[in-house]
């Protein structure tokens, strides 16, 4: 494990080495802490949610599988374990909420009435660690989504239901962004589809802009406040061969609304790059919202790591320079590992692939492009991958006060034993 000593005299050798690229890494650092990472209250307790009565996850093509000892059960717990991963975590956070986080004490409130006094701890809690709040309604786990439909329903009373879920989702949202004093981010992603092909692809989808129109039909929502984000999906659990909500669907829709596009790493075909896709995406839609996530066979979910698709996705808004144009959210959750540990990696591994997009040498290999010097082109993309970059990220953690390298393992394991291992 590094000595503060090491990382400084690492660092100093590191900053001639990007130095010399052209690289200024006292900014690159800046930068990459700036960037506003937002985390998800999801991983904390396997998806659950924190309704009375229980329903489990009935619908919605998303599960968290494993049983590893030490599930946040409440509020409460949630918080606590989100403060300890906080306190590991370099740069600028926020924490995103699903609408199922709600915590009505001994009443039941349904979806469609939950309002902004049902989360009053969690944004009391967010202001005290001075960050902001993402939104997302939760269109799924609930009676009402477990024949697989939600907003594309064909009946209109269930549809009605979830846009009045979607309505009291945004008012929540904008309650968020006036409170905290930065814009909340609120991401619609509905479960709807089918296991095997439908007859009919087309009423679904149809209805499916019906509801949405209706519920960013409301005027007294604040876009600047409330910033609506739509994501698409190829296949789910559940909705294997038909997804209402595809790409194409929210790519057309999200422009059609003026609304941000979602991409979710783990949403398309494994040898789609998402990373390709933002160039020619972001010619038209001037934001997008990216959730950070890694697919595995059928599973779009494991815990993120610095791989190249996370790489690489970075890699372009860093060659774009689209920062100010890109929400970062995480979207992942493993319940065969510590869960704090799961945040930890996740993000510290989205943060490092940002670290590592601003450290790229793009002029030079632009340069080499320009010029037609494909070779020098290659061999400068193939340095970067042996550039100290590691050395930049340990000082980088050691700024912003958080333990360098593997050391955050030691604080995970001391509230496994004192806090997880009682639950
Ligand atoms: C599901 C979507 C969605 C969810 C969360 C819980 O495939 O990625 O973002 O994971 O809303
Ligand atoms: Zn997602």
């Amino acid at each position: 494990m590094p000595t503060a000593k090491q990382i400084a005299a690492s660092y100093r050798l590191a900053r001639e080495a990007y130095a010399e690229l052209g690289i200024n890494t006292e900014a690159v650092i800046a930068k990459a802490l700036s960037i506003p990472v937002s985390l998800h209250c999801w991983q904390a307790d396997d998806v659950r949610g924190l309704e009375t009565p229980k329903d489990g996850i009935t619908g919605g093509g998303i599960m968290a599988t494993g049983g590893y000892p030490g599930r946040a059960r409440n509020g409460d717990e949630m918080r606590a374990d989100l403060d300890v991963a906080l306190k590991l975590l370099p740069g600028q956070q926020r924490l995103n909420l699903h609408a199922f986080y709600a915590e009505t004490g001994t009443k039941v409130v349904d979806r469609d009435e939950i309002a902004p006094e049902h989360f009053t701890t969690w944004l009391g809690w967010a202001k005290s660690r001075k960050i902001g709040l993402d939104f997302n309604p939760t269109y799924f786990a609930h009676p009402k989504a477990a024949s697989g439909f939600t907003l594309s329903h064909a009946d209109k009373s269930v549809r009605k239901f979830w846009i009045d879920h979607g309505k009291a989702s945004r008012r929540i949202a904008q309650h968020f962004a006036k409170k905290l004093g930065t814009p909340c981010v609120i991401n619609h992603w509905i479960p709807d589809g089918a296991k095997d092909a439908p007859a009919d692809r087309w009423s679904p989808r149809a209805r499916l802009v019906e509801s949405y129109d209706a519920i960013f039909a409301d005027d007294t929502i604040n876009r600047k406040l409330c910033v609506d984000a739509v994501e698409g999906k190829l296949f789910g659990l559940g909705s294997e061969e038909y997804v209402v909500g595809s790409q194409e669907f929210y790519s057309s829709y999200a422009q059609k609304q003026g609304l941000v596009l979602c991409l979710d790493l783990g949403h398309y075909h494994p040898t789609e790059s998402v990373a390709d896709k933002v160039s020619a995406l972001m010619q038209f839609h001037p934001r997008i919202l990216l959730h950070t996530s890694r697919p595995i066979r059928w599973d779009s979910d494991h815990v993120v790591i610095l791989d190249d698709p996370v790489r690489n996705l970075f890699l372009e808004i860093a060659r774009g320079d689209a920062w100010d144009r890109v929400f970062v959210a995480l979207d992942f959750f493993d319940a065969s590992i510590n869960r704090i540990a799961a945040y930890v990696i996740g993000a510290r591994a989205t943060r490092q692939a940002i670290l590592a997009g601003l450290l790229d040498p793009t002029k030079q290999i632009k340069a080499a492009e320009a010029a037609g010097r494909g070779h020098e082109r290659l061999a400068l993309m193939e340095l970067t991958k042996s550039l100290p970059w590691g050395a930049v990220w340990d000082e980088l953690c050691a700024r912003a006060s958080v333990p360098a390298g593997a050391d955050w393992l030691a604080e995970v394991a001391r509230h496994e034993k004192d806090v997880l291992s009682k639950r």
